[in-house]
């Protein structure tokens, strides 16, 4: 009677990294996985088509985006979020915790909730763990995640202490909440900052509650690189091996790889699709900005090494003079690219791991790609 099922296929003998397939109502995706946003019930300037194209398995929306505008009982009457965009694939949707905290002003948590006012009206509003279950009970997603607080970093441990606690009531209480158990699966999400102790008391209280899966939270938020990765590397074994974990929020090249070599299964980021926006591309040598006056007269592909329809048939001199014209054309061009570009990344992971060899396609990733780079 769950919704959720992760099929473990091997263990890479190099570098420990998962290869599994989680299975949904909507179909199976293959993991290590990178999951495009679609905030509001679309990957921005992104059709479907284009989704499917590029070979995207599952995306991400969001509860708070979607609780605003269009409401949740839209989404319910057009027949859930798959039928109300026309996506037939997995979708996994955010449960509105982290939203309301980048996004909102004058939050105030109490142990009932969040109160905190509408970032587009100003209007007052509550979101409770009760709440944002009956939101995603009613948008359909195949994944649904548990109300948390993501504190900022830093924060003091006897804050996080509070604040762990308090998301683990919550995610008690979204477990009871939560109406339709046999065709979505909740995942819980672990916090705790850099604190090793806090970390390892919310695996544990999590595990306790026997979600279908398991989110690491709390993580991109402002620590240097080293942290994330130690926190990763003592927080994912306290994870059960026969469930996914998904790193929230994480979406840079580099990251993608340390984290499937520290057990992560799911990522999801805005990144791709935010940076290419303004005109930055991510290519097999590292970040090309091409708003750049150096790319005006070049007629190559963004990224020699790219098969996408994008590298196929424009230059780097197009695009630059779309994305100055503020064309519409050249938002689409960069955000297409730049998710064939991390989905193309993780096809690449998943092979190394059958091959066991994803420590050696690290370092030669890296000698091209470069560090600190998009
Ligand atoms: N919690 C939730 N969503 C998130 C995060 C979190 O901690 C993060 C942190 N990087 C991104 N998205 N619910
Ligand atoms: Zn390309």
């Amino acid at each position: 009677m769950t919704a959720i099922k992760y099929e473990h296929i091997k263990t890479c003998k190099q570098s420990g990294a998962r290869l599994g397939k989680v299975h949904t109502p909507h179909g199976t995706f293959e993991t290590p996985i990178f999951m495009p946003v679609g905030t509001l019930a679309t990957v921005k300037t992104m059709s479907p088509e284009d989704l499917k194209q590029m070979n995207a398995q599952i995306i991400l929306s969001n509860t708070y985006h979607l609780w605003l505008r269009p409401g949740e009982d839209i989404v319910e009457e057009a027949g859930g979020i798959h039928r109300f965009m026309n996506w037939d694939r997995p979708v996994l949707t955010d449960s509105g915790g982290f939203q309301v905290f980048s996004l909102s002003d004058l939050r105030h948590i109490t142990e009932e909730g969040v109160h905190f006012r509408n970032h587009l009206s100003g209007e007052k509003l509550f979101l409770t763990p009760e709440k944002s279950m009956q939101i995603q009970n009613a948008l359909g997603p195949d994944i649904m995640m548990a109300f948390d607080e993501c504190p900022p970093y830093p924060a003091e441990h006897t804050y996080m202490k509070a604040s762990v606690e308090r998301t683990s009531r919550w995610a008690e209480r979204c477990m009871k909440a939560h109406a339709r158990p046999e065709d979505q699966g909740l995942f819980g999400i672990v916090q705790g900052g850099e604190y090793e102790d806090l970390r390892r008391q919310s695996a544990e209280d999590l595990v306790s509650l026997d979600f279908p899966g398991y989110a690491i939270g709390g993580l991109s938020v402002g620590e240097p690189k080293n942290v994330m990765n130690e926190v990763l590397e003592y927080t994912t074994p306290w994870l059960p091996k026969d469930k996914p974990r998904y790193l929230m929020g994480v979406g840079s090249a580099d990251s993608l790889i340390d984290g499937a070599i520290r057990g992560i299964d799911m990522f999801d980021c805005v990144l791709p699709t935010r940076i290419a926006r303004n005109g930055t591309l991510m290519t097999s040598t590292g970040r090309l900005v091409v708003r750049n006056a150096a790319y005006a007269r070049d007629f190559r592909p963004i990224d020699e090494a790219c098969d996408c329809h994008v590298c196929q048939n424009h230059s780097r001199a197009y695009i630059r003079h779309l994305i100055k014209c503020n064309e519409t054309l050249g938002l689409r061009l960069c955000s297409y690219h730049n998710l064939h570009f991390l989905l193309n990344l993780m096809e690449q992971v998943r092979q190394a791991i059958r091959d066991d060899r994803l420590l050696d396609f690290r370092t030669e990733f890296f000698e091209t790609y470069g560090f600190n780079k998009a």
